[in-house]
Parts: C-alpha cells; structure tokens; sequence
C-alpha cells in the first residue's frame, strides 16, 4: 500500500496556507488577518468614513444603552461575557451606564490575545475604576465549555461589531448553537450585526479610498513572506471586493495580475497562480431580520428585541434560550 504520511505544520497559520493554497479554488482563512499589524490596520478600518458598522454600533448603543442596561439588569447581579472584546470601546458605553447605576455586575472578556486582554484592563481601570474585570484568555470555544456549567447567576454574552458577519452562514449557526448550549434559561446573547443596504455603500466600506482596508487583506501575504518565509510580490495582487445583494455575502479576494510562481520555503512549497486567478480572503456576511430568524431557529434562541439606527444600517439582537 502506498501510504503518504501528512506533512506537519509548526502553527496553524502554516497548516492553513497549506491546506488553502493546494486547494481550488484559492482560500485563506480570515482570522490569520489579525497578526500586529493586521489588528492597527483594522483600528484605522474602524475609524475610516467609508466603514459606518463601529459608528453605528456606538451610536445604537450609546441611544439604548438604558433599555439595553434594564433588560441586561437582574436581581441576582449578572455576569457580562464579551466575545472578542477588542479595544472594548463600544462596550464602555455600556459599563459606564452600569457604573452610573451600580448595578451589581462583573465584566468577562474574552480574547485570544493576552496582550489586547491587558491592554483592555488597563485602559478600564483607568477610564471606568469601578469596573470588576475577570479576563478570560482563550478561543470561544474554550471559554464557552468552561462557562456551560456555571450556573451561579445570570449571563449576559456579547457578540458586537458583527463579527458573526466573519462566518458563512452555515458556520454562524454551529457557532451559535455553541453558544445557546452554553446558555441556561434567563441568559442572555447580544449581538451587533450588519444589515442588508444599498450594495455600493456595503462595497465602498470594503474598498475604501484611502487603501486601508487594501492594506489590511495584503497583510496576509505580508505575514506569510515573513513567517512562512514566502516570496510574495504584493504588487503582483489587486484587492478585490464584492458584495452580492442576494445572498448578502460581502467577499474579499486578492486576484493575481500575473501568471506567476510562489516559493513559500517554510512550506517546502511552490505555488503557482494564473493570471486574474484568486485567493478568496474574507467573508463578511450581512443580514436582515429574515435571515436573523433562521439563524436562531437552527440554532435553537429565541429573538427577544432588537435595537436599529434610524435607516437599519445595523442592528443589536437579543435572545434568550
Ligand atoms: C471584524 N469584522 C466584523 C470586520 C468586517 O467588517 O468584516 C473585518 C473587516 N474586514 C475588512 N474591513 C473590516
């Protein structure tokens, strides 16, 4: 028997680009975005004018916050749980309003990153010193499972910025089916997500005129030529946008000027591309309250309320079990 023993990958990232870039179509998966350089670029992609998601957010909340805060609120004190926290920014404007009420409370975010877990506790004890912070370092999953069987008062789970937008939608719903498993009855999942909209404004937010959302998708090919020590021309890519108004994906691709030939020696591999052929790098799926049902449905929540900006650029779901 002719039996080939799979090759070993030193990271993820490696195992990855592998898998991706011996596949066709082309594909790398999104969260390799966010090295260092990747998590500044999409800092400025928040502050951008083109990308209205983060101002949005902030403003929904920032209107809602004392609604939101009513329901959130409980006898018994709760646990606020934030997926992916980030710089926490839209999140403060909900722990300050809970600061102002005193509401009996603690703050679990929950980051991959050490370092942006730190950075955020130290910017909360600076700006908002009441706050109790209990950092939680690990993926979603991990956290998920340890938090499952905790039962000693209410949850409350974050999931802002449309981050579920990152997953297909298929994926978004084992996603929250994860979460509704580890949710018990008088939980609760808040969750920001990008509307349907006029397709150029969804487009223009993804390509925006300054290149820093161009940046932001060749970083990747940045991070293989330094940590799979490839040899990736980045002018030999376009950044490519799309948003398809039916089924409300908005995806990213990097498409290849050239025919052309990649050496990535970590890999001990050659790729080869064709001309204008592609590497798919992004999806970030927008939603509408058609296609938020479903998803709960499968996924086993139940829409409780929702908040919107005036026009439903963006909307914050809450659910129960
Ligand atoms: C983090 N995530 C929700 C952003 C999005 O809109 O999909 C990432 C991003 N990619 C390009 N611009 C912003």
């Amino acid at each position: 028997m002719n039996q080939t023993k799979p090759p070993e990958f030193k990271t993820p990232f490696a195992e990855d680009v592998f898998k991706g870039l011996t596949s066709y179509p082309k594909k790398i998966s999104s969260k390799f975005l966010y090295d260092e350089k990747g998590d500044e670029l999409f800092q400025k992609i928040m502050d951008l004018p083109e990308y209205y998601l983060t101002g949005k957010e902030y403003q929904i909340l920032m209107r809602n916050r004392e609604e939101i805060g009513n329901e959130f609120a409980s006898f018994e004190g709760f646990d606020l749980i934030e997926l992916g926290a980030g710089d926490g920014k839209k999140t403060k404007v909900l722990l300050r309003h809970f600061e102002e009420k005193n509401y009996d409370y603690k703050y679990l975010p929950v980051d991959i990153s050490r370092n942006v877990l730190d950075q955020l506790s130290e910017s909360l004890e600076q700006e908002i010193p009441g706050v109790e912070v209990s950092p939680q370092q690990g993926t979603y999953a991990m956290v998920l499972n340890r938090l499952a069987d905790y039962r000693e008062r209410k949850k409350v789970i974050l999931f802002l910025g449309s981050n579920i937008g990152n997953l297909t939608p298929e994926e978004a719903v084992a996603f929250l089916k994860k979460i509704a498993s580890a949710m018990n009855p008088g939980d609760m999942f808040f969750m920001g997500v990008d509307q349907k909209k006029d397709p150029q404004v969804i487009l223009d937010a993804y390509n925006d005129k300054a290149g820093v959302t161009e940046a932001f998708n060749k970083n990747l090919l940045v991070r293989m030529n330094r940590e799979l020590e490839a040899d990736f021309d980045l002018d030999a890519f376009v950044h490519w946008p799309l948003y398809n108004p039916e089924t409300g994906a908005a995806k990213s691709y990097l498409v290849s000027t050239k025919e052309h030939t990649v050496q990535i020696n970590a890999l001990n591999l050659e790729v080869h591309f064709q001309k204008w052929e592609t590497i798919h790098t992004e999806v970030s799926q927008k939603y509408d309250d058609t296609s938020i049902a479903w998803l709960a449905e499968e996924a086993g929540l139940k829409l409780s309320r929702s908040w919107a900006d005036k026009e439903n650029t963006f909307k914050n779901y809450l659910f129960q079990i």
